[in-house]
């Protein structure tokens, strides 16, 4: 069998692994990435599109930054709104932070073009990905390559960026983890289209048929988002009824606003959770983003956190690899988790809060809370805060 030679073995070439493999290299840490996927299919995967600020900082720190400032588009805040009323939280009035409307299909090229430009070691197209060994201070990655042999890459640590459906959170063994998980009982049917935007800034839209978000990807393609129920078939959804659905949710006519169709590129339905899975290090093998939790996507939350969870995991690697200092590593997973749990909090409060369960009760509480957070400095600033993003230590 093939062996190959690293410090860091790092499955899953997404954000976080990629982007560890970035924080690494630039402090002479040597990785090699591991992914079942495509670089091609990798990179075309429509997913987040809002940065917050300690995300921008990061990437900004570490020369990823410079496509982001020319493209991204710096956002004050948001729109929240219900039926007759829309409100604008200002986060940089409120908490001096602001998010940047920025694709994760973008962030994903800028790693790519980083890595290559460094002859990163990244194995595409992968298959029967297996963690070996993560107790001791040998663990291994065995997997069949692109071309069918069998391949080993002995390592120091290995690192599971692998997502949501990656092997790596189960190589932590079952009477050592604990799982807390919530799905939702309902959907979203996500739109990315050939339009412009009808909005400057998002727009998060309560509305008794249920929640739509409008976003964005740039000037001329719009992103755009409609609560369905669980299971829903995306061909019950037509071009057509997208667009009535979202003009009724999202307001058109109200106070002179109006919502523009385009055509739709793409169209699917992403079912909805909350899971966490502790603690994010067991011996040599180290969690990060997706592979060790997930969050709704209402709070804009989930690449963020894989890129703070990087932010703090890389360091703490580098010391315990390059002077045995193991204080960081050691703490990594509880320093992680205070953030994840904070995030998974927000998301799911923002999902609650704007999301139709069908009880009546729940709706005058939305209402309610909908108003208070508009309403009052003390209620935008808790919602800037989080949404905006704490500091990366928090
Ligand atoms: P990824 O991006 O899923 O990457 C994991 C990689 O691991 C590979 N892999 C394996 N490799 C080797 N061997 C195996 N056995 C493997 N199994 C899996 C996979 O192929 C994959 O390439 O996880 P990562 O790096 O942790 O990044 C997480 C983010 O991708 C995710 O949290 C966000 O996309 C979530 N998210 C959002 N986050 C935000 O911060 N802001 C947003 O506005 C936002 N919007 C969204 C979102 C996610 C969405 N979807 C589709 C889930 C909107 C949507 C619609
Ligand atoms: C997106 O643009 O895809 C997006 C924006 C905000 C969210 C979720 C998704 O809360």
């Amino acid at each position: 069998m093939d062996e190959t030679r690293t410090q860091v073995a790092i499955i899953g070439a997404g954000p976080a692994g990629m982007l560890l493999s970035h924080l690494l290299a630039a402090e002479g840490v040597d990785s090699v990435v591991v992914e079942t996927r495509s670089e091609e299919y990798v990179a075309s995967r429509i997913r987040a599109g809002i940065l917050e600020q300690s995300t921008v900082d990061l990437l900004r720190g570490s020369g990823l930054a410079e496509r982001l400032e020319d493209e991204g588009d710096r956002h004050r805040g948001i729109y929240l709104q219900w039926p007759e009323e829309r409100h604008h939280l200002d986060f940089e009035k409120l908490t001096g932070r602001s998010v940047w409307v920025y694709g994760q299909t973008e962030v994903q090229k800028d790693l790519v073009a980083a890595r290559k430009a460094d002859d990163q070691a990244v194995f595409y197209e992968i298959d029967d990905t297996t963690l070996d060994d993560v107790e001791t201070d040998r663990p291994s990655v065995t997997f069949t390559d692109a071309d069918g042999a069998p391949h080993r890459v002995v390592a120091d640590v290995v690192a599971g960026c692998d997502g949501t459906f990656g092997p790596s959170r189960a190589a932590v063994p079952e009477g050592e983890r604990s799982t807390w998980e919530k799905v939702y009982p309902y959907s979203w049917l996500g739109v990315l289209a050939d339009v412009a935007p009808s909005t400057d800034e998002l727009i998060y839209a309560w509305h008794p048929d249920g929640f739509a978000l409008h976003s964005m990807r740039s000037e001329t393609v719009s992103r755009l988002y409609l609560q369905v129920p669980n299971d829903t078939p995306v061909e019950e959804w037509s071009d057509d009824r997208i667009w009535e659905s979202l003009a009724t949710r999202l307001g058109h006519g109200q106070d002179g606003w109006t919502l523009t169709p385009g055509p739709i590129t793409e169209k699917s339905v992403l079912p909805m959770r909350s899971f966490v899975q502790t603690p994010m290090r067991h011996g040599r093998l180290f969690l990060a983003g997706d592979a060790a939790h997930i969050v709704p996507p209402t709070g804009a939350k989930g690449l963020n956190l894989a890129v703070s969870d990087v932010g703090l995991l890389a360091p703490a690697l580098v010391a315990l690899l390059q002077t045995g200092d193991s204080a960081l590593a050691d703490a990594y997973s509880d320093t992680a988790l205070r953030r994840v749990w904070r995030c998974t909090h927000f998301s799911w409060w923002m999902t609650t809060m704007l999301h139709q369960s069908g009880d009546p009760f729940d709706r005058q509480l939305q209402l309610s809370q909908l108003r208070w957070v508009t309403g009052s400095d003390a209620g935008a600033t808790g919602l800037a805060e989080n949404y905006a993003g704490l500091p990366l230590g928090y």
